[in-house]
Order: C-alpha cells, then sequence, then structure tokens
C-alpha cells in the first residue's frame, strides 16, 4: 500500500510579493505534478498536512482552477485543517469555511483524532490526525501529537502545529510556541508522524518512529532558506516487512532565485524611511513655529528654509494667489488652496 503526503499549499487567489513568476502557473503545475505521481503510483489515499489554502474563504475563481486539478486524483484526499483554512485559530469555525465546505461536500475527507482505517496489499493502516488550534504547543504534546495503535499494522498521524527538532528549537530564539518532535515520538505509538505548519523540511527518528515535515509544496517568502530549498513531496509505503519512505523533489519546481525575491523588502524598507524622514520633519515644522498653520505663513517659512532663491520664490507666491482666487471664487475654504 502507497500514500503520498504533501503540506502548506497555501491556495491563494492572489500571488505572494515576493514571487516574482507567473505564481498562478506554478502552484497550477505544481499540483498537476503531484496528482500525476499520485496516480502514477496508484497510491490508497493521499494525505495534506494542513494550509491546504493561504485563507479560510480564498478567491474562488483562481482557487477553483486548482481545485479542479487536484479532483484529478484518483484518491481520497484527507486533510487536517491548518491555521490558514480556519477563522482566528479557532476549528469551529471550519463549517464556514472552503475547507469545511469542501469536506461537507465529500470531496476531502477530515482527519481527526478518532481513528480511520485503510486496507490494501495485505496491510491493514490506522489514520489519525489535529488539525491547529489555539492550545497547540501550549499545552501536553500527547494530547494532540500521541496516539495509540490499536487493530493494525501501521499508524500514522498527521498534525498541524509547531513540532520540531529540538536542535531547531533551541537555535531560534524568536520561534512561537513550539514542541520538540523527540518528545513526542517517546509518547506516541504511531509509526509514522507527518507534520505541516512550519514551512522548512526535518525529519527525526526516534525508537524506530520517525516525525517528519516535508516542507511546505509552496513557497511563498524570500527567506534564504526558501530561495534555497527544493519543493517536495512525501511517499510512503506500506509492506508486510515495514513502512518506508522516499522524499520526491517537484520535477516542475524552478530555483529559488528565478522564483522568489528580495526586492519587495528593499523597496519596503526605502519607503518606510522616507516616510519617517517626513513625519519628522513636519513634526520639527510645528514644534518650532507653526503653532499657528495659515497658508502664507507656512509657504513663506518653507521658502526661508529651502533657500529657494528669488526667482523661485516670486513664481511660487504667483501660483499661490492664483490657487487662492479659484478657490475662493468656487466657494472652497481658502487653506484648501494648498492642497
Ligand atoms: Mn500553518
Amino acid at each position: 500500500m502507497r500514500l503520498l503526503y504533501f503540506t502548506d499549499t497555501h491556495l491563494r487567489g492572489t500571488a505572494p510579493a515576493a514571487r516574482t513568476d507567473d505564481f498562478a502557473a506554478a502552484v497550477r503545475a505544481k499540483l498537476a505534478e503531484v496528482v500525476r505521481l499520485a496516480n502514477e503510483l496508484s497510491v490508497s489515499a493521499v494525505l495534506h498536512g494542513g494550509d491546504l489554502f493561504d485563507l479560510p474563504e480564498p478567491g474562488l475563481g483562481q482557487v477553483g482552477e486548482y481545485l479542479e486539478i487536484l479532483r484529478g486524483g484518483r484518491a481520497p484526499l484527507f486533510v487536517v485543517p491548518g491555521n490558514h483554512d480556519v477563522y482566528g485559530h479557532n476549528p469551529s469555525t471550519l463549517p464556514r469555511t472552503l475547507l469545511g465546505f469542501l469536506a461537507r461536500m465529500g470531496l476531502v475527507r477530515l482527519l481527526d483524532r478518532e481513528p480511520m482505517y485503510l486496507e490494501g496489499g495485505g496491510v491493514r493502516l490506522q489514520l489519525t490526525g489535529r488539525g491547529y488550534h489555539a492550545g497547540i504547543d501550549r499545552r501536553d504534546p500527547a494530547l494532540d501529537y500521541a496516539v495509540e495503535k490499536r487493530d493494525c499494522d501501521f499508524a500514522i498521524h498527521v498534525a498541524h502545529g509547531m513540532l520540531l527538532p529540538r536542535s531547531v528549537i533551541s537555535s531560534a530564539p524568536f520561534l512561537p510556541a513550539a514542541t520538540p518532535a523527540e518528545d513526542v515520538l517517546e509518547a506516541t505509538k504511531a509509526d509514522v508522524t507527518l507534520v505541516g505548519h512550519y514551512h522548512m523540511p526535518w525529519e527525526v527518528w526516534l525508537n524506530g518512529r520517525v516525525a517528519l515535515n516535508p516542507g511546505a509544496l509552496v513557497r511563498l517568502s524570500a527567506h534564504p532558506d526558501e530561495i534555497a530549498r527544493t519543493p517536495q513531496v512525501l511517499v510512503l509505503e506500506c509492506t508486510g516487512s515495514g513502512i518506508s519512505h522516499r522524499y520526491v523533489p517537484l520535477e516542475c519546481a524552478r530555483p529559488g532565485e528565478e522564483v522568489l525575491s528580495r526586492a519587495h523588502l528593499d523597496a519596503a524598507r526605502a519607503r518606510e524611511e522616507s516616510r519617517a524622514a517626513f513625519l519628522a520633519g513636519l513634526e520639527s515644522f510645528r514644534g518650532e513655529r507653526f503653532a499657528v498653520m495659515e497658508p502664507e505663513e507656512v509657504l513663506g517659512e518653507v521658502l526661508a528654509r529651502t533657500g529657494a532663491g528669488p526667482e523661485v520664490e516670486a513664481e511660487v507666491w504667483r501660483r499661490f494667489q492664483v490657487r487662492m482666487r479659484v478657490s475662493t471664487k468656487s466657494g472652497e475654504r481658502q487653506c484648501s488652496s494648498i492642497n
């Protein structure tokens, strides 16, 4: 029995600022490749680790195209809801989200703590899941990440949360609440724990059990690690002798430097700096002499400060008078003439 796992597709109607390519075309190509792979391998199920969508209710025009591609997959699609799939990190809002709607229509199946069983190739597989919620990574991790194994050959648990190798947690002091994968592997009976949420891939083994995240299928940010990695999916193989997995990098994924740029970050910083400079100038203006903001006074002071020279000053006053006459005639307030 084979399964395919992928996560954090963040399907959305708009392109992220960091992307420089035709983002929608790139996402379509990725989904088509995932579906082709799943069909070629005749997988029994496709599993998704959450954040299928970037928003609870994404633009249906664009996202409809993506879902049409996913419907080309012959195997059922099992999903755990991610934080982006629901409102306010609150799973009870699921019925009014697109993911909840798809589940109602029977187009996807939501995994939860109640085990589901798949049978094939002489193997019985237990599937459980835990979607994101506000308390995850902030309470006993066993409640969300550890499962019992009953009446099956293999158990797979899928969760959306900040489960990470202990080494990653200790090297990232600004990370929000996180759970060490090593602790979970001590507690769980699942043979494989599949995780989504963190967008970089990782894998941890302990006591013959594995927890892993293949990384987000779609690269959204221009973080150097995102630029350096190739999006991939995971293929799980279950036979009488054991369960194994391999990563399959997407053939259609282009090098990060070709699709991601940090230019929007530099532009935003430059904009922020000039805005701050402008506001500081305005503040010093106010603080010194401009308790009364009469247009003539303000203009006279500006001209004195800029040292514009007599020719420019004369032209400025001429234009100022013209504008004042126009706005007085049209009945506007006089100060609007300097806008
Ligand atoms: Mn997430």
